[in-house]
């Protein structure tokens, strides 16, 4: 590795371990997000531009400022979503914004990337035993021939331009091999990438992956994108972040291809826990309203699986339902009010039991109702379960049963029931 080609760009010698700590988001809606099956199941396929937009400005509202959008050369659409969206997004904030292509080591990709208007790239190239084989179809000699003449050539033309590479499927490849192919590089990117692109790393392997780049690579940022086969991708982001990652590669419901990514708000709203700082880069409040939105232009609801959801805020078991009415912290534990969820719900259901029968009957439907009356109405209702399904819901129910008893409402002015729902939270 020739230390004297260190080209001029932004890390300067012995500053990327050194400089202060700063946690990133590589937003990568518009890229991976787009290859997730999710949009084949909603038969939405790509996003049109102002579905784009809307979510360019729900991400740049909370915060993010790094974005990676498809090569160009994957289509006419997307070239021309790419320069508007650049455009819009000036438009929105006066903080330098990082659009980032993702592109092959090839240099009419680069071209291309560079004429819409990117102004980062992020480089990919996989030498596992795999990807020589089957994929990129050379050899590691020949593809570290490759990458160092086309990203030394990128650089020398563009002294300042932000640069990334990854070794795809770096969990998979041959650790000397990585490092072959990095040391051949390095004097020119700004940043390294290590890709679980088939989510099979454990929160250790990522530990050793990211000492062994730091320690090798002290001049270069560190960047990571962990595919989420086994569920471990999130886990993988906190160890990589603790072992000293900067940019986390995530999407909005950790859209991507397969089983996904990390999502954007699930990743702050982690990370947010053991560096609080994140708070002041990012304006967390926008986390729930993006995933909102995200559920909005795909017609469902947000999973049930993301963090920050009214899911993750909702009880449905008749112990649950009497702890939370009386104190909400022995089943809530975080603060989700401060990502954007900012009310709770329980379900009345087969599972609810007297407590929450008498809070319904009495506060949201005002029935004329004392606890004893509850109970008997809890005991029938219990006994009628079955009956609850698509159509009959466990409020017509309960309606039913209630009015059966013989009871009777307060007369009260329209706007008190809504209100008092408010003040479950
Ligand atoms: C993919 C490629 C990629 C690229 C990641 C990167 C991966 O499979 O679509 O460029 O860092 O997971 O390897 O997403």
């Amino acid at each position: 590795m020739d230390e004297t080609t260190s080209a001029s760009h932004e890390i300067s010698p012995k500053r990327a371990n050194a400089e202060p700590r700063t946690i990133e988001i590589v937003d990568t809606t518009f890229r991976d997000g787009q290859q997730s099956p999710l949009l084949f199941d909603t038969e939405k396929y790509r996003f049109s531009l102002e579905e784009k937009k809307l979510l360019l400005e729900g991400l740049i509202e909370l915060g993010v400022t790094h974005f990676e959008f498809f090569s160009p050369v994957v289509g006419a659409a997307e070239e021309q979503d790419v320069q508007e969206l650049i455009a819009h997004a000036q438009t929105l904030t006066h903080k330098p914004l990082l659009f980032l292509a993702h592109c092959r080591c090839n240099p009419t990709d680069i071209q291309k990337a560079l004429e819409v208007g990117c102004n980062g790239l992020n480089l990919y190239l996989g030498v596992s035993p795999l990807a020589q084989q089957h994929n990129a179809q050379k050899s590691l000699e020949e593809s570290v021939q490759l990458a160092q003449e086309v990203i030394g050539s990128t650089r020398q033309a563009h002294p300042d331009l932000y640069i990334r590479f990854s070794a795809e499927d770096a969990f998979r490849t041959v650790p000397d091999d990585m490092l072959r192919l990095y040391d051949a590089v390095y004097p020119y990117v700004n940043t390294f990438g290590m890709p679980d692109t088939v989510g099979l790393a454990e929160p250790e392997d990522v530990t050793a992956t990211v000492s062994l780049l730091r320690q090798r690579y002290p001049q270069a940022r560190l960047e990571c994108h962990f595919h989420n086969d086994r569920g471990l991708a999130l886990a993988n982001v906190m160890a990589a972040v603790r072992a000293g990652v900067r940019y986390v590669d995530a999407s909005i419901w950790g859209l991507a291809e397969r089983s996904g990514i990390p999502s954007v708000t699930g990743v702050l709203f982690n990370l947010s826990k053991r560096y609080p700082e994140i708070a002041q880069r990012y304006n967390l409040s926008q986390c729930y309203p993006l995933n909102v939105l995200m559920a909005s232009i795909l017609g469902t609801l947000v999973p049930y699986t993301e963090p920050v959801s009214l899911t993750n805020r909702t009880h449905t078991a008749g112990v649950h339902q009497k702890a939370v009415l009386g104190e909400k912290k022995v089943y809530e534990a975080h603060h989700l009010h401060d990502f954007g969820v900012d009310k709770n719900q329980l379900l009345l259901g087969p599972l609810s039991g007297w407590n929450l029968i008498y809070y319904y009957l009495k506060e949201v439907e005002n029935f004329v109702i004392n606890k004893e009356q509850a109970k008997q109405i809890a005991q029938e209702f219990k006994g009628r379960t079955a009956e609850i399904g698509r159509h009959k819901k466990p409020e017509e129910l309960l309606l039913e049963i209630a009015t059966s008893h013989g009871l009777l409402r307060h007369t009260l002015p329209e706007e008190v029931p809504t209100a008092r729902l408010e003040n479950l939270d």
